[in-house]
């Protein structure tokens, strides 16, 4: 599907030189993250509403870097864009953004309309200076980062801590989320958890806390973890999980949902866990770069991907869940056959005991072991470069392995030559 989108989009581009620009609205956003179905649909909606006409140019990327450095570096004039958190900050620290307007004429603001409370406040706390990120970003999805984990080989108890990465009973057998800041950021909470109970730090001051100090603990228990590691992974991980070539993943909750239905038809059960020690929430969200070349097409999206009915969709295919607190989502993902949860934080004090998937909703109290992560700023390239070393001593291992093969192979060549030409002068001194 994914390649069939790609050459759509270059056909697409082919096409639309000759187009009025005005008519093209260029999309870029993360792989398996949407209801392909609604691209068309918007195309008419926004005909209906304003007259005029415009056709969907779709990319996708798999990590927010590639997206970052499109814009940042390429200045590409992609409309509208769909960064997590930190990179929004990013974005807004270094003026990429436009204000988000929200002058719709006759057309509902869907936006404004069903924004939940709790995605409202997380992106008053997005740290853009003087600006404020709900003024700049849309919420599009939002998640937990946790493990996904098979029930036939690990235990409840096993899953209730991040220490399980580095558990020898699974090895070869963990895939690990491509994400140098989702990582880090669990481990630091895992290996400070002392330092949390006692209150001597605080979830939000280890999301800021870039020192050296910090990113040596965190790789030093990666390189705990890393022989044990089958791959890291943007997003082939919840395929890896259904097929049962990996066990523990670390990874987000909408791949830990779409995985665990996929698993299910398969006759394998996973499940989802939040470790104790805590964990991060992150959210995904519309922007407008500054070199959008159609805005107004760029905001009608964002006010078509916020209508309910396609919040709906959009969930019911990726796995991933809205921002919206709508009621109609309240509805659509209310499920009797779970446990009540305490979603007040989302959908508003009547949804105290709501029956839902807790991978997709999580309960109040387990949200309250959560935080959300920040940019670095200048202190970013260092997070990169530990990253770069924890994964490449896996590829330094390898090559470790190639060389000492080539070297055995030049030895035994060496030797077998010597015996030859021993051999040979004998012969020739016969
Ligand atoms: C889906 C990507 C989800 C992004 N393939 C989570 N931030």
């Amino acid at each position: 599907m994914k390649k069939a989108i790609s050459i759509l989009a270059a056909a697409a581009l082919v096409c639309s030189c000759a187009q009025d620009r005005n008519q093209i609205l260029k999309v870029y956003n993360w792989s398996d993250y949407i209801d392909e179905t609604v691209i068309d649909e918007f195309e008419d909606w926004y005909e209906e509403q304003t007259g005029e006409p415009v056709e969907v140019i779709y990319q996708t990327f798999d990590v927010n870097e590639t997206m970052l450095s499109k814009i940042e570096k390429g200045k590409e004039d992609y409309d509208v864009v769909c960064p997590s958190d930190y990179i929004i900050e990013r974005m807004l620290a270094s003026d990429l953004l436009l204000p988000i307007d929200r002058d719709f004429g006759d057309t509902p603001n869907y936006i404004d309309d069903n924004l939940s409370p709790y995605i409202r406040s997380c992106f008053d706390k997005m740290e853009g200076g003087s600006k404020n990120a709900n003024d700049y970003a849309v919420g599009y999805m939002w998640g937990t980062t946790g493990i996904l984990y098979n029930a036939k080989y690990v235990t409840d108890e096993e899953a209730s801590s991040w220490d399980i990465l580095r558990n020898p009973k699974f090895a070869d057998k963990i895939f690990i989320k491509d994400s140098a800041r989702d990582v880090f950021s669990q481990i630091i909470i895992f290996l400070r958890q002392d330092d949390l109970k006692s209150g001597k730090v605080t979830l939000d001051e280890l999301m800021h806390d870039s020192s050296q100090e910090a990113l040596d603990a965190v790789e030093n228990y990666m390189k705990q973890v890393k022989p044990l590691v089958a791959g890291w992974e943007a997003d082939f991980g919840k395929d890896q999980m259904t097929q049962e070539r990996g066990w523990v993943s670390l990874n987000w909750s909408g791949d830990g949902v779409w995985a665990i239905e996929e698993a299910e038809e398969m006759g394998v059960e996973l499940r989802y866990a939040l470790p104790k020690e805590g964990f991060t929430v992150w959210f995904d969200g519309w922007v407008i770069p500054k070199y959008a070349k159609n805005t107004k097409a760029a905001k009608y999206w964002i006010n078509f991907m916020s209508r309910p009915d396609i919040v709906i969709r959009n969930v019911d295919v990726t796995g991933y869940v809205s921002v919206s607190g709508a009621s109609e989502v309240l509805e659509a993902f209310t499920d009797d056959s779970y446990e009540p949860l305490d979603l007040s934080y989302f959908f508003g004090p009547q949804a105290d005991s709501v029956c839902a998937d807790p991978v997709l909703y999580p309960d109040r109290a387990d949200i309250e072991r959560s935080t959300q992560e920040h940019d670095w700023g200048a202190r970013t390239p260092d997070l990169v470069a530990m990253w770069g070393r924890v994964k490449g001593e896996n590829a330094s291992a390898s090559t470790g392995i190639v060389i000492g093969v080539v070297l055995a192979a030049a030895l035994a060549f060496a030797v077998y030559k010597r015996l030859n030409n021993r051999r040979g002068s004998k012969k020739r001194r016969k």
